[in-house]
């Protein structure tokens, strides 16, 4: 097998240049160190948005489809390199390799996705009330897009912005969570050997800047990027979103989750429970979409809540493991701050809970320097404001519900509005869930997580309103323009019918 320091130069070639002793990037697989980078300087940050804006004005000049062009050789690129990125996004963010392998597909599926969008930008003809008059809406490049990304998804997020920011003509600026700096440079070595196929490509189309969160605000704050795209917390969000209408800018936000699955009397538990494992253990409980509340009909709560209590058990015993490895579902915490994080939610809930599987650090002889833990499954008797926080953890909480009404009451409590499940099998609890969830997305009988990127992908409240990946989500990346066009020879009209005599 490949070490991991063959697999890092093969895909960040340059990366002795990079080096230096500002980011130590640690494994939360293990804790052993796989590199040490040099962070960007004020004025180095400076001068990556001067070209990026530079690059901007030249990119927006090539056609669409052709800008499709480079994005379809990223695509094949990552095709390519689909293994390895895989491989470094497990190492770097800890997730199972199947699931890097998954990330590492959203990546291409949503190149293709943007293929076909670099054809399909399209405005509207809109009828005039004057006579001799066409009025159009076009869609026009924006400017330089700066990227804010989080360790749990740290390739896919920055793909679905950069492939649909591309083919709209802009430029890409890319601050990747200080936890996965790694696998952000493989990516722009990607890019590089892409736009180097491609040919013509202006310098710094697409850039990585590398820091702490202070780095991130240099970008938030600098007027000459007209649109801040941030995943992360409700708490970096609001701080973003005040910053960058501040200097009137716009900002795309993809922010905390607290989903929801519903499950009715008539749900197919055959389908519900094995969505709920995905969806609440699947990435160590650290997907925005992760399933963090089941809300289940009182008349089989406790049989669903001790279907999950063996489920969780049984994962607990044989399935927590090295990432890397064949079989494993549920790999490490990011860092010990999650695994703190999660403790101190567990130790919140316990005066309330009924009872508590699980939330017991794992592994520790194997992974001393890791955390590892055994997913937490918490039965209820009700939901209170102890839960509304996110938990960036494995930990899902049961509660019972008696009406479908009551259920969404409960389901809709929450300050955020990401992602919402039901499990039923009949149609009308699923149409009267669908009109009633305040999420983004409302799935039936399918898990919160793992959306396709042909949707748009997004949530409502706390989470902050943006939509990214598929369906219109690239009217973000571009300006709108209304255009109104007078091509008769007589007098020209005014609209709502004013006159406007002037004297002869
Ligand atoms: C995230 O956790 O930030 O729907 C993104 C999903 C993935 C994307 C998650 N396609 O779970």
């Amino acid at each position: 097998m490949i070490s991991n320091a063959a697999l890092l130069h093969n895909l960040i070639p340059n990366l002795d240049e990079l080096s230096g002793d500002d980011l130590v990037v640690t494994s939360p697989i293990d804790g052993s160190i796989l590199g040490s980078l040099r962070v960007d300087s004020i004025s180095e940050i400076d001068a990556k948005i001067a070209q990026s804006v530079q690059a901007f004005h030249a990119w927006r000049e090539i056609p669409g489809p052709r800008r499709g062009e480079l994005v379809r050789i990223l695509g094949n690129k990552l095709r390519e390199k689909k293994e390895d990125l895989a491989r470094l996004v497990t190492l770097e963010c800890g997730k199972i390799l199947e699931e890097g392998r998954g990330e590492v597909q959203e990546m291409i599926d949503i190149c293709d996705f943007a293929v076909g969008i670099s054809r399909q930008l399209y405005g509207l003809t809109i009828a005039s009330e004057r006579p001799n008059h066409t009025m159009q809406e076009n869609w026009l490049p924006l400017g330089p897009v700066g990227i804010i990304s989080a360790f749990n998804f740290p390739v896919a997020v920055w793909s679905w912005n950069t492939a649909l920011a591309l083919v709209c003509g802009d430029s890409c600026l890319w601050k990747p969570s200080e936890k996965t700096p790694l696998v952000a440079l493989a990516c722009q070595a990607i890019f590089d050997e892409a736009a180097h196929d491609f040919g013509g490509v202006p310098d710094g189309l697409s850039q990585v800047i590398l820091g702490t969160a202070d780095a991130g605000a240099q970008m938030v704050d600098d007027h000459r990027v007209p649109l801040i795209s941030a995943t992360g917390s409700t708490r970096m969000g609001g701080i973003v979103a005040q910053r960058v209408a501040a200097r009137f800018g716009r900002s795309l936000l993809e922010l905390g989750g607290n989903n929801a699955m519903i499950i009715t009397e008539t749900a197919d538990l055959g389908v519900a429970i094995p969505s709920i494992l995905f969806g609440s253990v699947g990435t160590a409980g650290q997907r925005c979409t992760s399933t963090r509340r089941v809300i289940v009909h009182r008349s089989i709560f406790d049989q669903v809540f001790n279907t999950l209590k063996g489920a969780y058990l049984s994962i607990g015993a044989t399935k927590i493991g090295d990432p890397l490895e064949n079989g494993t579902l549920v790999g490490p915490l990011i860092d010990e701050a999650s695994f703190n994080g999660m403790q101190g939610a567990l130790d919140r809930i316990k005066p309330e809970a009924i009872e508590t599987v699980g939330g017991e650090r794992v592994m520790t002889e194997e992974f001393p320097n890791a955390y590892y833990v055994h997913p937490s499954v918490v039965k209820l008797a009700k939901q209170t404001e102890t839960i509304f926080a996110e938990t960036f953890a494995p930990i899902t909480y049961v509660l019972p519900y008696d009406t479908i009404e009551e259920a969404l009451q409960i389901h809709n409590a929450v300050p955020q509005g990401l992602s919402s499940s039901i499990m039923t099998t009949d149609l009308r609890d699923a149409e009267y869930f669908k009109r009633h969830s305040d999420c983004g997305i409302a799935n039936v009988n399918i898990g919160t997580s793992g959306a396709e990127i042909g949707g748009a992908f997004g949530g409502e409240k706390e989470t902050g309103g943006g939509r990214e990946s598929g369906s219109d989500a690239w009217r973000a990346y571009m300006r709108r323009q209304t255009s109104t066009t007078f091509f008769g020879r007589e007098k020209p009209a005014l609209a709502q019918g004013i006159k406007f005599d002037l004297p002869e």
